[in-house]
């Protein structure tokens, strides 16, 4: 079957097959013909824009074992340094069935759903502290979850009338989120990081568990980081319990939030599963419940 399956990549034929699914689902990048290979790739090279870079730059990625390299925009951005768009052919393919990652799998909820679902499972407001931790200056992504207005036509948490959010802002030490996730008996901590430069997010977020630790304070709050490039995998090897990349809306947030909280105090309930898609739920309430309709 492999065989098959080579050949059919070979002669760019989709080998998709749903009977062979779980078997063997051998990928390759798609650009103009499927199983083609192409690849973008765009880079800087620290050398004055030239003919003579732009054919660096089509060597360098023949270096890296691609073929058929076109550069197809080159670009001065600086004394020095020059910006490339390249497009390549790569030879490797990719097993998809071998590939593993986790993802947060709790079900998504609107905006009504999950004020509900606090108002009358949990009976109080759920408390949510959130920061972007050491020197990242990077507020726009805790931002969108948390400020009023929300990302991308989605409200953020401090919108939800049943959750008390507050969210502390960028280059906060991880000695002051804690004092304020005490302060305000916090139900959730909710931990930003844009900067990877030399693993830096992963020593801050690494920092925060080990402080909570030394606090024994480690199981008091249910914890989330979030980033551009944080997936559930890393967050939860990091020690939190959920971790949210990029393109993440407040509702998918706050759906995990309260449905990891109301888990955690035995606490059962049921919601239908209105969308598991990024599409807007906000402004369209299903529920017949008008309670939260005033001020939209
Ligand atoms: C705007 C910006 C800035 C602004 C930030 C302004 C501000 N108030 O935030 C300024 C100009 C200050 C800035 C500074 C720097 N920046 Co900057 N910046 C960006 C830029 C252009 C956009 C980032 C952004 O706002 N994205 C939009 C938001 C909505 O997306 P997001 O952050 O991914 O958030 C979503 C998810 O990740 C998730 N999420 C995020 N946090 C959390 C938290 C939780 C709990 C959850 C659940 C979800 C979640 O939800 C959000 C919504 O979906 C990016 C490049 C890019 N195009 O991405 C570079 C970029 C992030 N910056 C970069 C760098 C290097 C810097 C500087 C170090 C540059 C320098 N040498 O000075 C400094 C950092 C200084 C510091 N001390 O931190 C690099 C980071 C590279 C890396 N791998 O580390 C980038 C990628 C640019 C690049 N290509 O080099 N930057």
């Amino acid at each position: 079957m492999k065989k098959v399956m080579k050949k059919n990549i070979k002669e760019g034929k989709n080998t998709k097959n749903k009977s062979e699914k779980n078997i063997s689902e051998l990928i390759k990048p798609y650009g103009d013909t499927l199983n083609d290979g192409v690849i973008q790739l765009s880079f800087t090279l620290p050398i004055e824009y030239s003919a003579k870079a732009k054919k660096a730059a089509e060597v360098y990625v023949k270096k890296l074992n691609f073929d058929e390299v076109q550069v197809t925009h080159a670009h001065k951005i600086a004394h020095n340094f020059t910006y490339f768009v390249v497009y390549a052919k790569a030879n490797a393919t990719l097993d998809y069935s071998t590939v593993q990652a986790s993802e947060v799998t709790t079900a998504e909820m609107d905006f009504y759903q999950i004020n509900d679902l606090i108002k009358n499972k949990l009976n109080r407001p759920l408390v949510v502290v959130g920061a972007t931790i050491g020197d990242d200056a990077h507020t726009v992504g805790i931002d969108a979850i948390m400020n009023m207005k929300g990302y991308n036509q989605n409200y953020g948490l401090e919108r939800y009338p049943e959750i008390r959010a507050f969210n502390m802002g960028a280059q906060v030490s991880i000695e002051e989120l804690l004092k304020k996730g005490i302060e305000m008996d916090a139900d959730a901590i909710l931990v930003s990081q844009t900067v990877t430069q030399k693993d830096a997010h992963i020593r801050n977020f690494t920092a925060f568990i080990e402080l909570l630790e030394a606090e024994n304070l480690r199981k008091k709050f249910l914890l989330v980081a979030g980033g551009p490039r944080i997936s559930n995998d890393l967050a939860i090897e990091l020690g939190y319990e959920a971790g949210f990349g990029s393109g993440t809306l407040p509702s998918q947030v706050a759906s995990f939030l309260i449905t990891k909280i109301l888990d955690k105090k035995g606490i059962s309930f049921e919601h239908k599963n209105t969308s598991n898609t990024n599409t807007n739920t906000n402004n369209t309430n299903t529920n017949t419940n008008t309670y939260y309709q005033d001020g939209e």
